[in-house]
C-alpha cells in the first residue's frame, strides 16, 4: 500500500513511518525545507533511504497536490500542525492556518484528486478545553470547549473532517489524541523539558529546572503505542471519530517527583517556577476514556507512564554523555 505522512519527522510521523516500514507498505511523506537541511529529516535520518519525500507545506495548496499525485496513495495521515499549545498564543495567526486551514486544504486536494484516498486527521484533547464529564473523563460525546488557539484550529479541523464525510462521502477519520510523549518528543513540551534538564542537573551542566504551572494533569501516554492506534483505525471498515487516552491522569508535579527521584536530585534546590511558562488561559485536567477505540479495535497502551519517563530519562543519560 501507498501511505502519505504529513509531518513525518514529527514525533509521531518518525514512528507511524517505522511501523508503516515494517508492515511492508511504501511511505512516503511530505517535509518542510528548513535552511539547515539536516533538520528537515532529524528524526527520521535512519530510515530515509526507505522513504520518499517531498518538500511541501500544509499551506501551500499546490505542494499538497503534487504529493498526492506523486504518491498516489490509498492512506494520507495528516500529522502535521503548529502542535505547540503555549506557541499558538504567541502565533495564533499562523496557528490557525497550518494547523486548521492546512487540513482544509489536505481534505480539498483529495477530494479533487481521489476522493477515495482514506484521511486520518490527528485530533486533539485540547478541543475539550475545561469540559468534562460528571465523573471527570473526556469522551466522544463531551462537549468541546477549546481555550487556546491551537485547541480553536484543532476543532475547526475536526469539524471539516466530519463535514467532507457527510458531505462527500469520503473516508475521514478522527483520532482524537491525548498527550503522548517520548524520547522524540520536542525539548520544549513538558516531558522532555524536565527529563533533559534534569538529567543536565545531574550531571552538573545546569543548576535549575523552571517550569510554568505545576498543578494541571494530563493523560500521558507513550508515542509508539498511539501511532499504532491510528494504523488500527484506519483498518475500520468506516470512519469514525475515536478517542485514544491512557485513562490515567497524572500532575506536572508527577512528572518533576518521578523524574527527580530517579536521579537523586532535590525538588527543593533544583526546581524554580517562572509564570513567563503558563499560558493566557490553560486547561486543568485530561483524562480520557477510550472504550470506543478499545472496543473497536482491540487497542491497549502497553507503556506505562513510569517506564516512558524512564525511557526518556536513560536517553538523555546517554546522549548528554
Ligand atoms: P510534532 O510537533 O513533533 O510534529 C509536527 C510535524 O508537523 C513536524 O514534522 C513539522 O515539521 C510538521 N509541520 C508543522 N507545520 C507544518 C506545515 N505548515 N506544513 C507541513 N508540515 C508542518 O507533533 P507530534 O508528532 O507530537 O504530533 C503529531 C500530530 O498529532 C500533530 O498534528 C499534533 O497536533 C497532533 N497531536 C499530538 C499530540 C501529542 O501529545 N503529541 C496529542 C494530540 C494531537 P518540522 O519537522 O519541519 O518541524
Ligand atoms: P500540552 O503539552 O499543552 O498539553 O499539549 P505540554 O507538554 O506543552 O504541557 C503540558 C502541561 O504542562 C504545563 N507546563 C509546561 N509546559 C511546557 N511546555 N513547558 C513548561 O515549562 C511547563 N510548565 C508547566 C503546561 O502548562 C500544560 O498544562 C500537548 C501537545 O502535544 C498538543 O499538540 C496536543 O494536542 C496536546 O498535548 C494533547
Amino acid at each position: 500500500m501507498n501511505v502519505l505522512i504529513t509531518g513525518i519527522n514529527g514525533q509521531d510521523g518518525s514512528y507511524l513511518a517505522e511501523l508503516l516500514l515494517e508492515l511492508g507498505h511504501n511511505v512516503h511523506g511530505i517535509v518542510r525545507r528548513n535552511s539547515q537541511s539536516e533538520n528537515q529529516t532529524s528524526r527520521i535520518e535512519h530510515i530515509r533511504h526507505q522513504l520518499n519525500l517531498y518538500y511541501g507545506d500544509l499551506t501551500d495548496f499546490a505542494s499538497i497536490i503534487t504529493a498526492l499525485k506523486k504518491s498516489e496513495p490509498q492512506i494520507v495521515f495528516n500529522l502535521a500542525a503548529q502542535s505547540h499549545v503555549k506557541i499558538s498564543f504567541e502565533q495564533p495567526v499562523y496557528t490557525m492556518q497550518a494547523t486548521g486551514l492546512g487540513f482544509l486544504n489536505l481534505a480539498e486536494a483529495v477530494r479533487i484528486i481521489n476522493p477515495a484516498i482514506k484521511i486520518f486527521q490527528a485530533s486533539s484533547s485540547e478541543m475539550f478545553g475545561n469540559s468534562s464529564d460528571g465523573d471527570g473523563f473526556q469522551r466522544e460525546l463531551t462537549p468541546f470547549a477549546p481555550v487556546s488557539p491551537y485547541g480553536i484550529a484543532k476543532l475547526m479541523a475536526y469539524q471539516t473532517a466530519i463535514n467532507y464525510r457527510d458531505s462527500y462521502n469520503m473516508f475521514v477519520t478522527n483520532g482524537i489524541f491525548f498527550n503522548h510523549e517520548s524520547p522524540r518528543r520536542g525539548t520544549n513540551f513538558l516531558t522532555n523539558k524536565v527529563c533533559k534538564t534534569a538529567v543536565e542537573i545531574s550531571q552538573g551542566k545546569t543548576d535549575a529546572l523552571v517550569l510554568g504551572n505545576m498543578h494541571t494533569r494530563r493523560d500521558w501516554g507513550h508515542s509508539k503505542d498511539y501511532v499504532k492506534a491510528m494504523w488500527a483505525l484506519m483498518q475500520l471498515e468506516k470512519p469514525t471519530d475515536a478517542i485514544c487516552a491512557t485513562g490515567i491522569t497524572h500532575s506536572v508535579g508527577d512528572v518533576v517527583d518521578h523524574v527527580f527521584g530517579r536521579l537523586k536530585l532535590n525538588r527543593t534546590q533544583h526546581l524554580r517556577t517562572d509564570r513567563k511558562f503558563e499560558r493566557p488561559t490553560e486547561i486543568l485536567s485530561l483524562c480520557g476514556e477510550s472504550s470506543k477505540l478499545r472496543n473497536l479495535t482491540g487497542w491497549k497502551p502497553e507503556i506505562s507512564f513510569e517506564q516512558m519517563l524512564d525511557e526518556m530519562v536513560d536517553y538523555w543519560i546517554k546522549e548528554l554523555n
